[in-house]
């Protein structure tokens, strides 16, 4: 056994050393509808419901706020499924030839 035996300390026991956490909570994205002139109220109360699970008064409330402020959360999420969710919304919302853009941001 050497001095220098890093596992052992000045006794000759065995010495642990704690180890950091090296776990980091992933990263999370908000899921964000812009406002627009052209797409209807009810077709974005659809959205909320269908693509977010909101109940139909909270999609109405959500709606509303993005209409009159420009901007709004519809949800939070990890990167993967936030940028999913972004991806199905304007995809649908393409198809039924509305402008409704649905886009991420870092929390
Ligand atoms: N401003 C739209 C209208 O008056 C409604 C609307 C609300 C559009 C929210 C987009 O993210 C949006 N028909």
């Amino acid at each position: 056994m050497s001095d220098l035996d890093p596992y052992k300390n000045k006794d000759g026991d065995l010495a642990i050393l704690e180890a950091k956490p090296k776990l980091k909570r992933p990263p999370l994205y908000k899921v964000i509808l812009l406002n627009d002139d052209f797409t209807p109220m009810d077709f974005v109360i659809e959205i909320l419901m269908d693509f977010f699970a909101m109940p139909e008064e909270k999609a109405t409330q959500v709606m509303l706020q993005i209409h009159t402020q420009g901007v709004g959360v519809c949800g939070i999420y990890s990167k993967d499924v936030a940028e999913t969710k972004v991806y199905i919304v304007n995809d649908y919302s393409r198809e039924h030839h509305h402008p409704l853009m649905c886009s991420l941001e870092a929390v």
